[in-house]
């Protein structure tokens, strides 16, 4: 199996924990993608995901699976036995229910305001985003907001369960991780009064999967 993605980037570090949680590290080949340069917006990469974003698993077969959800779903049932999204049927409703809510609150809004309202990953690649800065400014800043709301929301969810679905980590949690990767490297702190999700934080950055992958930052060019 190929995963074409770029180190050290939120959405990639999602699988990466995946793969490390699921001991499948050592099947995959990993094809770097510039993002910098926008490669992921050129014809060659549109045809492996439409969407033009990383990460993207390519089966033996050559099929192709984009989405962190998809990828983790295909990844969490290769062996039967699936740790992270779920075993009975209210496991998996819950954890995607919360997977959602950590998509919806934190990955979008903290990705909006990155590359909306702060220079992002550098001209080469926002010029591919809208071009009227002074309403992307807006935009981003009123998901940073969003973003914030979120913030408060998991930190009540987790006053009350030890993980973000419950008591078992999950896919969610992952996600609710890697928001908040992507929230440091853009700036932007967990509020100290967010107690819970501070300490939840510092948890799973001693998970195994996470640990030799939590020094991983995005580095920006120039
Ligand atoms: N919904 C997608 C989001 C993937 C995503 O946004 N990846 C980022 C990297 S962390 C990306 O490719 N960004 C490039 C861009 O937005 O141009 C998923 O779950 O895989």
């Amino acid at each position: 199996m190929k995963i074409y993605d770029t180190p050290g980037f939120p959405n990639p570090a999602r699988i990466r924990i995946v793969l490390a949680e699921k001991g499948l590290d050592a099947e995959i080949e990993f094809v770097k993608v510039d993002l910098f340069a926008a490669e992921h917006k050129q014809e060659a990469f549109l045809t492996l995901n439409p969407a033009g974003t990383v990460p993207v698993l390519e089966l033996d077969d050559g099929t192709l699976i984009s989405e962190g959800v998809a990828i983790t779903e295909y990844l969490d049932n290769l062996d039967g036995d699936p740790i992270l999204t779920g075993k009975t049927a209210k496991e998996k409703g819950i954890i995607h229910m919360m997977q959602k809510r950590a998509d919806a609150q934190l990955i979008e809004t903290i990705g909006i305001y990155f590359h909306y309202a702060t220079p992002g990953l550098g001209e080469k690649l926002e010029a591919f985003k809208s071009p009227e800065w002074v309403a992307r400014k807006e935009w981003g800043e009123r998901n940073l907001v969003q973003f914030e709301r979120g913030l408060r929301y998991f930190n009540s969810v987790l006053i009350a369960q030890r993980y973000v679905a419950g008591e078992k980590f999950s896919m969610a949690d992952i996600t609710v991780y890697a928001a908040l990767m992507h929230a440091a490297a853009a700036g932007v702190l967990i509020p100290d009064d967010c107690t819970a999700l501070r300490t939840w934080q510092e948890n799973i950055s001693e998970r195994p999967s996470v640990k030799n992958r939590s020094g991983q930052v995005m580095e920006f060019p120039g």
